[in-house]
């Protein structure tokens, strides 16, 4: 069953970035363990200049277009069109995301909290080129496996807060039933076409939406329009923890923000190597 519907509401964030966020403000501030998911399109010499990022996860998956990162320990790369970025932030990452081409580059970005115990461990990158995500089709659905599993087919990524992260595409008359365990938090973003979510009789949904699911059902979707039909998936295990948000760092307590403020101001404690570090211009 469908709990909420929230439209994506268009935002400029970063350096002049268009971003349509979806949780993570008004009336959809969280859906824990998620933070934040943002549909973001950037053109240069728009972008995400250097930022930091303390206690959750950031994952970039695109959806047309490229995006080049560097950080403050010399990762560096590009992700093109189907590619997906897994960044474990942990107890600190500071780094740009920039638009990698001209025109519009596009994609979601999604924030996933870390528990306590994990706020401050190394970070850590997965990166799957688009060729390497497991997929699975049947009876006019392809699903792309990004974390989790669907029709038996499992992805590689680490999860430390388990996470599924599914891409459906139905053709017309295609539908699906995805099981969900029941204790996750669930949602659908729809990114292309219009699909009928939770029970056959309920009103169709388009492009740009978020669709928080109730808990313990999994989930139904119809394509019954003459266009195909995309949406994401993404559930996930409750921390059920305090969490204090100051942008880019989240925490248990505004202790720990304190602390995090101080660590990322005087390089310390996991920030040494934002001393001399800045991103260089493409
Ligand atoms: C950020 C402002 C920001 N959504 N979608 C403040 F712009 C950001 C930030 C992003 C971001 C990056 C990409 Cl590639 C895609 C995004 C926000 O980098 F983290 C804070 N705190
Ligand atoms: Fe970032």
């Amino acid at each position: 069953m469908v709990a909420k519907k929230v439209h994506g509401k268009l935002s400029h964030d970063g350096d002049g970035a268009v971003v349509r966020r979806a949780i993570g403000r008004g009336d959809l501030r969280s859906l824990d363990p998620f933070l934040m998911l943002d549909e973001f399109s950037v053109s240069p010499p728009a972008g995400f200049p250097d930022h930091p990022h303390r206690g959750f996860e950031t994952v970039t998956y695109m959806l047309q277009g490229g995006i080049t990162h560097q950080d403050f320990s010399g990762h560096k790369g590009t992700i093109h069109t189907g590619d997906v970025q897994w960044m474990t932030a942990g107890r600190g990452i500071v780094h740009s995301e920039m638009p990698a081409g001209e025109g519009v580059q596009n994609g979601l970005q999604l924030w996933i909290n870390l528990s306590s115990r994990d706020k401050m461990i190394e970070p850590r990158y997965q990166e799957i080129p688009s060729e390497e995500i497991k997929r699975a089709e049947t009876d006019g659905v392809e699903v792309r496996i990004i974390a989790g599993e669907s029709m038996g087919v499992r992805s590689p990524v680490y999860t430390r807060t388990p996470t599924m992260f599914l891409d459906f595409t139905l053709k017309p008359r295609a539908q699906i039933h995805q099981s969900i365990p029941e204790t996750w938090n669930a949602f659908v973003y729809t990114i292309e076409g219009e699909g009928v979510f939770g029970t056959v009789n309920s009103s169709a949904v388009s492009a740009h939406n978020v669709l928080v699911l109730s808990l313990g059902d999994g989930l139904s979707a119809w394509n019954r329009s003459s266009k195909q039909l995309r949406f994401v998936l993404i559930a996930g295990q409750p921390l059920n923890e305090p969490v204090v948000q100051y942008g880019p760092f989240v925490m248990n307590s505004q202790a720990e923000i304190d602390q995090t403020i101080e660590d990322y101001q005087l390089c310390k404690n996991g920030f040494e190597n934002a001393k001399y570090w800045r991103s260089q211009s493409q």
